[in-house]
């Protein structure tokens, strides 16, 4: 316990008393910039269940029907709008001041192969893009969501989908060949089924040509395959544009390289012509029309990079346009170009080819999971933080970009932290699982919270086993985990607001909310170890208020004691969080003394 109380003490220390809603509840919450938000994510399913009647979604029958089935980690547990929106007390009381759920549109219920089937309560096979899912809840519940967070100032982000629909669209051939993609080379637009095939679709110029003059040559759907809807669908997209399989690439599934990546379908889901001016217009309709009906204030915008990029720059504008005649004018969007690499050029990128205002920060993610579990030195950090000059924009952009730990699909950050520690202690990791909320909340970049790990839960693996439920689950697969900071397990509920986690993020979020320099300041590099862990220390500075911070890390299992260079008109040294210094050790310089896995976020006043 004496060691416990050593890795808390850099959290314990300055613990605030959770925010009130009455202190976040401000009118002027669409003033407030991205940089400012603290994000959650959630998936709606797996978090509260506010209305049992609607667990089936309305279908009758089994799981096979209704996609229901709380005792298994691939189908519907009963979670919805109404449980989400009874639960934002708990999320403000921890500093939350934006909400991401994962897709609420209908879904198909449940597919995949015989034996194999799962169903939709991730929301990512849309079906009908202008409905909730029954499952979830109705529109009219959806605006009764957005309409209470934004009485309490709190932003409502939507996860879109504009790269495919649900897996509705089969190939004649396509059972004989296992739905093999099948390249533009060897099956172009001109010829069916083949470059031997009868010339289809006379004039048409490929999908670069993004003219509707060119696209209306575009005829003849059976270039690479003989797509059909099967009869029983063939109405069940909404708008009815989608069912017409025309207006998709219809090539086969993805191997995720090259042409495929862009053209194919996504394990089966029907892949959008997206070059399509029809397509494009549809989608500024649809994903328009939900900020014209519900205000809400932004996107995170799945599978971007593997839409063609021109899609975006088209797409990208029209939200924003439509924000700001709704008067909302901070429009959040921020893309998924996924990596598990500590590869910011590839997020980069996709700002100044697509135009994405900013995408998640799929490299820090990576970098902390690094970092914090040991893997990765200090200066893995360090370079990334020196390459955020690649982004359009460079550095500011940085300061919009949200930040990760984990996520839903790879598996969430106390699991990496246990991978690469595996005999780790409980309290070990608890003391690491806190080192990771400090470098995400004292770094640049907007922290997004992964629903769960406030409540210490530690997923098996990624994907399903990384999607628990946050009220008392039937899935044993979870409720053998061992959770972090708790005696609890995933089968009770799990909305404890005294969770040490729980706790020191509201705490962090706070700090967050009191210095403009953790939203707003550039970051300087000032030390890193670069072999094995170790230090990592910032100064960032905020240019409009003039404050600076100093955050600091230590990524080791033994203390350390180390001098580091500030700026020389310093003379003051405050506590934020941590174990921050009494005072300056010289002019341009600072003691710092941080414990084993310890940090440190001090004010080091405002320049002149
Ligand atoms: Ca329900
Ligand atoms: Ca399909
Ligand atoms: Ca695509």
């Amino acid at each position: 316990m004496l060691k416990i109380a050593a890795f808390l003490a850099a959290s314990t220390l300055a613990l605030a008393p959770p925010v009130l809603a009455q202190e976040n509840g401000d009118a002027s919450f669409r003033d407030r910039p991205q940089a400012d938000e603290v994000v959650y994510f959630v998936l709606p399913d797996r978090f509260a269940n506010g209305d049992p009647s609607n667990d089936r979604g309305g279908y009758r029958g089994d799981r096979l029907a209704t996609g229901f089935d709380p005792s298994h980690k691939g189908f519907y547990h009963g979670g919805d709008l109404a449980g989400l929106t009874r639960k934002l007390d708990y999320l403000q009381g921890m500093g939350v001041t934006a909400i991401w759920f994962a897709p609420i549109f209908k879904n198909k219920p449940v597919q995949g192969p015989a034996g194999d089937e799962s169903a939709g309560y991730h929301g990512y096979w849309v079906t009908d893009f202008t409905s909730v899912d029954p499952h979830f809840g109705t529109n009219e519940e959806f605006r009764t969501f957005v309409e209470a967070a934004h009485a309490r100032g709190m932003k409502v982000y939507m996860d879109i989908i504009t790269n495919h629909t649900a897996d509705v669209i089969k190939y004649r051939e396509g059972d004989a060949n296992g739905y093999k993609y099948r390249h533009e080379a060897d099956y172009p637009y001109s010829r069916q089924g083949g470059i031997g095939g009868k010339p289809i679709n006379e004039g048409f110029l490929g999908g670069s040509v993004r003219t509707e003059e060119n696209f209306a040559k575009l005829t003849d759907p059976s270039y690479a395959y003989t797509p059909y809807v099967p009869r029983a669908e063939r109405n069940v997209k909404v708008p009815a544009w989608l069912n017409d399989p025309i207006y998709y690439h219809n090539r086969g599934d993805s191997y995720w390289v090259g042409e495929s990546a862009v053209q194919g379908d996504f394990v089966g889901l029907d892949d959008l012509f997206t070059e399509h001016p029809r397509v494009v217009a549809g989608m500024i309709d649809i994903y328009g029309g939900w900020i014209d009906r519900f205000g809400i204030d932004g996107f995170r915008i799945d599978t971007a990079k593997h839409v063609n990029p021109e899609f975006w720059q088209e797409f990208v504008p029209a939200m924003l346009d439509r924000a700001k005649a709704k008067g909302i004018p901070n429009f959040h969007i921020f893309g998924e170009v996924a990596t598990q690499d500590v590869d910011p050029a590839l997020t980069a990128r996709w700002t100044r080819i697509a135009g994405l205002p900013t995408n998640l920060d799929m490299a820090f993610a990576a970098a902390a999971q690094g970092l914090v579990s040991g893997k990765l030195p200090p200066s893995a950090m360090a370079r990334l933080l020196e390459d955020d000059a690649l982004y359009e924009g460079g550095a500011a952009t940085a300061l919009r970009t949200p930040t990760f730990l984990g996520n839903h699909d790879f598996g969430r950050f106390s699991m990496f932290v246990k991978q690469a520690n595996p005999t780790a202690s409980g309290e070990e990791m608890l003391a690491r699982a806190m080192l990771g909320n400090a470098v995400m909340f004292g770094l640049r970049g907007v922290p997004v919270v992964y629903y769960g790990d406030e409540q210490g839960f530690v997923s098996d693996g990624n994907d399903q086993l990384a999607r628990e439920d946050m009220f008392p689950s039937k899935v044993a697969v979870y409720n053998d985990n061992v959770l972090i900071g708790t005696q609890a397990t995933t089968a009770q509920d799990n909305f404890d607001p005294t969770h040490p986690l729980y706790r020191q993020i509201a705490t962090l979020a706070a700090a967050r909310k009191a210095h403009p320099a953790l939203r707003h300041g550039l970051t300087t590099i000032r030390a890193y170890d670069f072999e094995g862990p170790g230090l990592l220390a910032v100064t960032r500075h905020d240019p409009a208020s003039g404050e600076r911070v100093l955050v600091a890390f230590n990524t080791g299992a033994t203390a350390l004691n180390r001098n580091v260079s500030i700026d020389y008109d310093v003379s003051q040294v405050a506590p934020v969080v941590g174990n921050c210094p009494t005072g300056i050790a010289a002019p341009g310089s600072v003691a710092l003394a941080l414990p084993a896995f310890g940090y440190a976020i001090c004010s080091l006043g405002k320049d002149d």
